[in-house]
Order: C-alpha cells, then sequence, then structure tokens
C-alpha cells in the first residue's frame, strides 16, 4: 500500500475478485489487479466511473403519482418527488403498516433476488428479509435464476442439495488434471463466467487450468451452440441449443447396444434402469433413441455420436453440464440424462470421472477447500411461511388465489399488496420483461433500495439511496475462496445514500420493532460479533484467523484451506459400499426412475428422462421467428451491475448480438450495424458482430438496463422483452430464458445511448 496524503490504496473483494482501488478525496480514481491473480478480470475498471455515475440515486424519492394520489398504474412513467429521509421513511413506514394492518403480512412479497453487494453483513437480501421477519414475516422465494430447476430436480437423483453436491462434494480441478482422459463439457466451460462467483473468486484458476489440460493431453470437447464457451484449444461438437438431451440418449443408447454399459455399476449403485431401458431401446413407443434419431434432432451427425460413446466408455471421462442447460423449458432433462448417462458408463466415484455441474459458471466451483462456517446475519423466523418459486414472481402477480405446481406441491399465489426489493434487479434478470412491467402495475405499493436508476428503480414508487460496498465497512469471505478480506470503507457515502442496514433500522424504529432488528448493535458492532463467531469456529475446525484489528491492518489474508484428495471425489465413499454409505433418496441408489417424480403425475417430467421438444427451439422455428436466442452471461460485467458506467464507454450500446454469417448475408447485416431483435413478446436494439458460432443460432448477453415503458423497442439490448416467462416444468419450475425464438433486421439510424 503506498499512501500519501491526498491519495490511499487499499484492497477490497467483489464477486469478480478482490482488486487494488485508488482513493483521492471523496472519490474513486483507479483501480488495478490484486497481485496474487493470476487471470484478474477486467470489471474493476468501470468501477470508478460507476460509483460516481449520474445514474447513482441521490436523495430518497417518491413517484408523485403514488404520492399525490396513491396511483399504482404509471409505474415507470412518472416523474419523482425527493424528499427529506425523515419525511420519506415515515410515508413508507406508515404505508407498511397499513398493508400488513389491512391485509396481514402474506400480502408483502420480500425483494427475493439479485446479488448485490459481496460483503457478509451488508448483504442486502439479509438484510430486508431479516427487517421483514421483524415485522411479522413476509412471502419470500425459494430456489435461484441460476439453478432453481436443477435444485428442484437433483436431490430426487443423487440424494443431496444440490449446492452442496456442487460446493462441497465435486472433484477439485487437480483431481480431474490428475486423472481425467475426456472432459465432455455440455454447454462449454468459460473462464468469461468465472470470472464471477457468489462472495468472491480471488485467484482465476479456470484458463491456467486448461492450459495443463491440454499439456497433458486431455481431449476437452465442448457440446454446444458456440465455440466461444470454452477455452481455445478445446475440440467443438456444434449442437442445437434445448436438444443435449436427445444426444445424452442417443450416447446411452450406442452404450446400451454395444455393450459398452457398466452392469454392475448399475446393479450396485442404481435402481430403475430395468423402467428407462425399453424407452431407450424404443420398446415402448417404437423408436429407438439411436443416434441417427438424435442426430435429425440435436444436429451432430451419427458417426460424431457413435464414436464419442466409445472414447468415453474407453477412457476415464467427466460429464460437465453448464448451468445454462437447466435455464430452458424442461431443463429437468438434460441435468437428470447426464446423470444417467454418467452412472451408464459407471465411473461415479472415481477421481476425475462421473458427472459435474456448473464448472467454469463461477469460479469457485472446482477449487477444493475446508469449508469454514460462520459470518452470517441472522435473518430470523418467517412467520408467514409461504414461499413461490423465485422466477414465478410474473405469475404470481398475474394470477393471485390461483394453484401452481412445484415438485409434488400444489398451493395457491398469495394476493401480493406490498414489494419491498433490495440487491436484485427483476426489471433485467426477469423474463418477459414487457408482460412483467404490466403484472407489476398491480401491487399497491413498490419499495426499492438501490444505489442507482436502474429500470427497477424506475418502476417503484419509494426508493430509498442505497450506498455500495465501497462507501461502508464490511468482510468479504466465501467458502469458494481462500482468501479473507477487511474491505474499508473507502469513500463517504454518495449523495444521500445510507446502508439498507440503517435505512431497515430507521424504519423498524417506526414500526416499533427497533430493538428486534438492531438487538441494540451498530453495523460496526455486527461485523464484530459475527467476526469473532466465524474466527472461533475457524479455530474449532483448526484454521487460524486474525482477529478484526489485525485484519483491518493486513486488509487480507490468504488461509491454509486448499484440499485435494480422496473426500473430495465425488460419491467415492457411496461407490465403494453403496450398502453401509447409501445416498438419501428414497431407494439409497441414484434414481434412474423415480417413484416419487413418477407419483407426481406430471407429463412435463414422468418417472425417468425423457426427450421433450421444446416449444421454441430450431425444430418449431418459423419464418417469423427463424433463429434461436441464447442469453448468456456479459463476459465485461456481472449482470446488470456497473451498466450505466460501461453504457457510456463509444460504441458500447445497445449490447453486442452474435450472428452466424450465413444468417447475417441473409439479411445484409455486417459487424457493427445496428439490429432490431423481435418477437411476438418484444423487440430490442442490438449491435451486430458476425462471427462463426452455429447457423440459426443468435447469442445476446444480460446485462443492460430495460428502457423506457413508452418504448416499443427496448434501446439497450435487455435480451428478456424477448425470452419466455414459463416455469422449466411443473417439478422445476426455474426459469426457461434459453427457450426463445426471435428474428433479426437491419436498423437504420444512430445508435449511442447512455442511461
Ligand atoms: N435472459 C436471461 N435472463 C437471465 C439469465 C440468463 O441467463 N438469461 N440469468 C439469470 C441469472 S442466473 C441471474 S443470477 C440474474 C441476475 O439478476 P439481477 O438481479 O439483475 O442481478 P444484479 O444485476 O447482480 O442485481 C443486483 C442489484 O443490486 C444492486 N446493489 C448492489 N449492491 C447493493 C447494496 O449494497 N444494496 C442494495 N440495496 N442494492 C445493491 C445493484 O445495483 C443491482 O441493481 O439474471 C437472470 N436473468
Ligand atoms: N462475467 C460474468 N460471469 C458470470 C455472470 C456474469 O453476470 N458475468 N453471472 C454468474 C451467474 S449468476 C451465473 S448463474 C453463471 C451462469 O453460468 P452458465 O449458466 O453456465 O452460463 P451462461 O453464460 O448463461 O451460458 C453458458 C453457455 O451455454 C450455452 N447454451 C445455451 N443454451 C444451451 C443449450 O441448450 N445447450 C448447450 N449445450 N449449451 C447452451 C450458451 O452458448 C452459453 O454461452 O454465470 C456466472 N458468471
Ligand atoms: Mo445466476
Amino acid at each position: 500500500m503506498t499512501d500519501t496524503p491526498d491519495r490511499q490504496t487499499r484492497v477490497t473483494s467483489s464477486h469478480w475478485g478482490a482488486f487494488e482501488v485508488d482513493v483521492a478525496g471523496d472519490r474513486i480514481v483507479a483501480t488495478r489487479p490484486f497481485a496474487a491473480d493470476p487471470h484478474p478480470s477486467a470489471i474493476p475498471d468501470i468501477l470508478p466511473a460507476a460509483v460516481h455515475h449520474r445514474s447513482r440515486v441521490a436523495r430518497p424519492s417518491i413517484r408523485r403519482g403514488w404520492l399525490e394520489r396513491r396511483e399504482r398504474g404509471g409505474r415507470g412513467d412518472e416523474d419523482f418527488v425527493e424528499l427529506p429521509w425523515d419525511e420519506a421513511l415515515d410515508i413508507a413506514a406508515a404505508e407498511i403498516d397499513r398493508v400488513r394492518k389491512t391485509h396481514g403480512n402474506e400480502a408483502i412479497f420480500g425483494g427475493s433476488y439479485g446479488w448485490g453487494s459481496a460483503g457478509r453483513f451488508h448483504h442486502a437480501q439479509s438484510q430486508v428479509h431479516r427487517f421483514l421477519n421483524c415485522i411479522g414475516g413476509y412471502v419470500a422465494s425459494v430456489g435461484s435464476y441460476s439453478t432453481g430447476c436443477a435444485q428442484a430436480i437433483m436431490p430426487h437423483v443423487f440424494g443431496e442439495d444440490f449446492l452442496k453436491f456442487l460446493y462441497e462434494h465435486q472433484d477439485g480441478w487437480q483431481t480431474i488434471h490428475d486423472h481425467t482422459e475426456t472432459l465432455v463439457m455440455f454447454g462449454g466451460v468459460n473462464p468469461k463466467n468465472s470470472q464471477v462467483s457468489m462472495g468472491g473468486v480471488t485467484e482465476h484458476e479456470t484458463a491456467g487450468w486448461f492450459a495443463r489440460f491440454a499439456a497433458r493431453g486431455m481431449r476437452c470437447i465442448n457440446i454446444g451452440p458456440q465455440r466461444t464457451d470454452a477455452p481455445e484449444g478445446c475440440e467443438w461438437i456444434p449442437l442445437r441449443p434445448g436438444s443435449d438431451t436427445a444426444l445424452m440418449l442417443a450416447l446411452a443408447h450406442v452404450l446400451e447396444s454395444e455393450g459398452l454399459a457398466d452392469r454392475d455399476f448399475l446393479a450396485r449403485c442404481t435402481t430403475g434402469f430395468d423402467r428407462f431401458r425399453p424407452y431407450l431401446m424404443g420398446e415402448v413407443d417404437g423408436q429407438p433413441k439411436s443416434p441417427e434419431w438424435a442426430g435429425a434432432l440435436c444436429g451432430v451427425d451419427s458417426e460424431t455420436i457413435r464414436n464419442l460413446a466409445r472414447r468415453m466408455a474407453a477412457t476415464r471421462t467427466l460429464i460437465t453440464v453448464a448451468w445454462s442447460l437447466q435455464r430452458a423449458e424442461h431443463g429437468e432433462q438434460p441435468y437428470w440424462m447426464s446423470a444417467v448417462l454418467a452412472a451408464m458408463l459407471g465411473q461415479i466415484g472415481l477421481p476425475g470421472g462421473g458427472v459435474g455441474y456448473g464448472y467454469g459458471a463461477i469460479g469457485g466451483i472446482g477449487k477444493s477447500l475446508v469449508g469454514l462456517r460462520g459470518m452470517t446475519f441472522p435473518q430470523g423466523r418467517n412467520p408467514v411461511g409461504k414461499v413461490i418459486p423465485v422466477a414465478r414472481i410474473g405469475d404470481m402477480l398475474r394470477h393471485p388465489g390461483q394453484p401452481y405446481d412445484f415438485n409434488g406441491r400444489r398451493e395457491p399465489y398469495p394476493d401480493i399488496r406490498l414489494i419491498y426489493w433490495a440487491g436484485g434487479n427483476p426489471f433485467h434478470h426477469h423474463q418477459d420483461l414487457n408482460a412483467l412491467h404490466k403484472a407489476w402495475q398491480r401491487p399497491e405499493t413498490i419499495i426499492v433500495n438501490e444505489p442507482w436508476w436502474t429500470a427497477t428503480a424506475k418502476r417503484a414508487d419509494i426508493v430509498f439511496p442505497a450506498t455500495t460496498p465501497y462507501e461502508r465497512e464490511d468482510i468479504g469471505r466465501t467458502n469458494l475462496d481462500d482468501y479473507l478480506f477487511h474491505m474499508p470503507q473507502l469513500i463517504p457515502p454518495v449523495g444521500e445514500a445510507r446502508d439498507d442496514y440503517v435505512i431497515f433500522a430507521d424504519l423498524a424504529e417506526r414500526l416499533g420493532v427497533a430493538q428486534d432488528f438492531t438487538e441494540g448493535r451498530s453495523a460496526s458492532d455486527w461485523i464484530a460479533l459475527l467476526y469473532a463467531e466465524y474466527r472461533a469456529l475457524a479455530a474449532e475446525q483448526g484454521v487460524e484467523v486474525p482477529d478484526l484489528e489485525t485484519l483491518k491492518v493486513q486488509n487480507w489474508v490468504h488461509l491454509p484451506i486448499r484440499t485435494e484428495g480422496p473426500n473430495r471425489t465425488l460419491l467415492a465413499p457411496f461407490r465403494d459400499d453403496p450398502e453401509h454409505a447409501p445416498l438419501r433418496t428414497p431407494s439409497g441408489r441414484i434414481e434412474i426412475f423415480s417413484e416419487t417424480i413418477d407419483g407426481f403425475g406430471y407429463d412435463d417430467c414422468p418417472g425417468h428422462p425423457v426427450w421433450l421438444p421444446p416449444s421454441e427451439w430450431l425444430g418449431t422455428a418459423t419464418s417469423a421467428a427463424p433463429l434461436h436466442l441464447v442469453s448468456p452471461q456479459p463476459g465485461d460485467k456481472l449482470h446488470s451491475q456497473l451498466e450505466s458506467a460501461l453504457a457510456d464507454v463509444e460504441g458500447a450500446r445497445p449490447e453486442t448480438l452474435v450472428i452466424h454469417p450465413d444468417d447475417a448475408r441473409a439479411r445484409n447485416i455486417r459487424s457493427g450495424d445496428l439490429l432490431r431483435v423481435f418477437n411476438a413478446r418484444g423487440a430490442c436494439r442490438a449491435r451486430a458482430q458476425v462471427s462463426k458460432d452455429s447457423p440459426g443460432v443468435v447469442a445476446l448477453p444480460t446485462g443492460a438496463w430495460f428502457g423506457e415503458p413508452g418504448d416499443n423497442i427496448d434501446p439497450h439490448g435487455n435480451p428478456n422483452v424477448l425470452t419466455r416467462d414459463a416455469g422449466t416444468s411443473r417439478l422445476g419450475q426455474g426459469c426457461s430464458a434459453h427457450t426463445a425464438l426471435v428474428e433479426v433486421a437491419r436498423l437504420e439510424g444512430s445508435s449511442q445511448l447512455s442511461y
């Protein structure tokens, strides 16, 4: 650290890793990579501009129509009135009180989703949920946009919480390096995505590991619509989006037909192969799931499929599956089928073999670390006890009182009168934003804590300006990383921004629950308390962590918690002795057929994996919507965060759409051209980048802020004006963002836009 009186340098942590920050006076002036990071992310480059951007919310603001007439309509169309903090807090507290007294706490939705800050204490979701619990509870949500569908289906198959399975059991990169001969990656493994990780990733390792895999001669095969989903040097088998299950079934068919399936493993460690096999071989429906059958669906030729199946059987093979595959209609099927395929190969439980999920999706997967406990701000108990699957918010608002299915349950949607959101941007992340915009007009009141005037803040009634992580002190730590950070307050709050904690403490006081919410502690008291607990728990696990004062001085520490070894091979104890180390499934084994799921009676997710064609994919393309849209994560930032500063970069907006040369030529499109991307649900602008990925497929990353409601074309390029708002199935009810057909046309005119 090189500090002078007017310029200071500190390290802070974020979801995209640690970085150095230069502060001069009240301003962040520059950022630099953290020295120990072999492949630092460029995301911090835009931070100084974003933190001080004109799009920051300066003062508490209330929408005029709501303030003057309590009008619901007009969200997003109207101007805001700025008020002093005390007045705005009084109004918000009185309104929360009115709603809970008139309609009960089950009429309050506790804004469920979004990544907010990486700091442990100022975690916006924990803050809003604790506050709402203190005032009598709220309707909550379960699962995530990331992996909601997998979280529902995979426990039926492996008997373990999906995230625990991923984070605590899957093979680390070192094991894969040492043992895997063939890495088969459905949806790739993209270092662009492993730039980020929930709570931070300090050493970005993914690209480095792939260089080592190549040096060792491992064959790494990316299967999916985009060549660029895997590092340079990987092989690529192009595949139509949404058709992975067909390909996996065909690989299974080859194994079964050629006597390559591991009978002993199937008999010892699985249940239900006998119920699945007749479907696979076509005995129940007259259609063998052969390579020829699959080839016509997924666009991969039958010889490639046969050769791949044989190689997978002959070598130590790890199948990896990107999370994107289950953010699609019937996303349960490729997830379940990948487990069945791995079971037939019989390598589950062997180092570097079997199946794994989400490698590359976030940077922490593949690091095998001792899991330390603690540093969680307690959220308390929710007396309401009503939860919806997180991605069903639009349906909930549209259909109050109507029943819906979810993983064997059937319940009515609650009738929501008030939404409180902190730390997320639903008008970036939810599907079919034009439909959400309509549904969003129904509640009586919407309150949002947000640092920036995002599309969600613009559609709220009351907006409280929140600090960013750089304007307050916190601790950065996650179980997926081996560093620990004191995140110092770098600058004073921008404008009149306050910490979420202070906003909720002030509301709690007005609602008579100040003591419940704060327990008499300031933010720094809480940080000290949570840190002391964490330190004590770490000591119990034999890991020494400095005391808080020392950490503050040191700024960060590297913890000696790397582990690699037999206990990091997924399901190894189960494989060795399935009788004595059974899985927590009803049968104690891997469920190829699930009586439980079969018992739900869902035609969109029957008792074993099946091929179910999506409603929108190249197999149902029409002249009005001939192209499949995939909407991956943005490489240059985290979701919609810091977007307004990025948009100021010349030529950066609208967002870039990747299109194949054949499709571009047919529409007279060249790289750099301004485009209109559209379907029956909506339209957005984008800028063309012609690139040789898959014909018929276009890719438009998420991240742009949704435009103004008056726009009949979203100016910035948010793909969610085009996506379908439908659950993956009645079982998973995850989001199905990747199931969408669109058309693209050239647009005349100039395009530079800002927020
Ligand atoms: N089409 C399509 N859509 C998708 C996806 C897809 O693949 N395709 N992916 C989905 C997935 S997996 C995800 S995770 C979501 C991402 O969904 P989003 O919710 O859009 O994610 P973020 O942009 O990270 O939202 C975080 C918000 O919190 C704000 N914030 C940051 N710090 C603080 C704080 O301290 N306090 C408060 N109050 N606010 C803060 C930020 O400014 C930002 O607006 O998008 C989903 N949407
Ligand atoms: N830089 C950066 N990294 C991020 C994020 C970010 O915002 N920015 N967000 C993080 C979050 S919250 C999440 S959940 C993860 C998401 O991690 P993933 O879900 O793994 O990543 P995506 O980028 O959505 O999708 C990866 C690729 O899947 C391919 N794909 C789409 N549909 C199909 C299909 O049907 N079959 C096959 N085989 N492939 C398909 C697309 O070509 C796409 O590029 O990323 C995380 N990483
Ligand atoms: Mo996500």
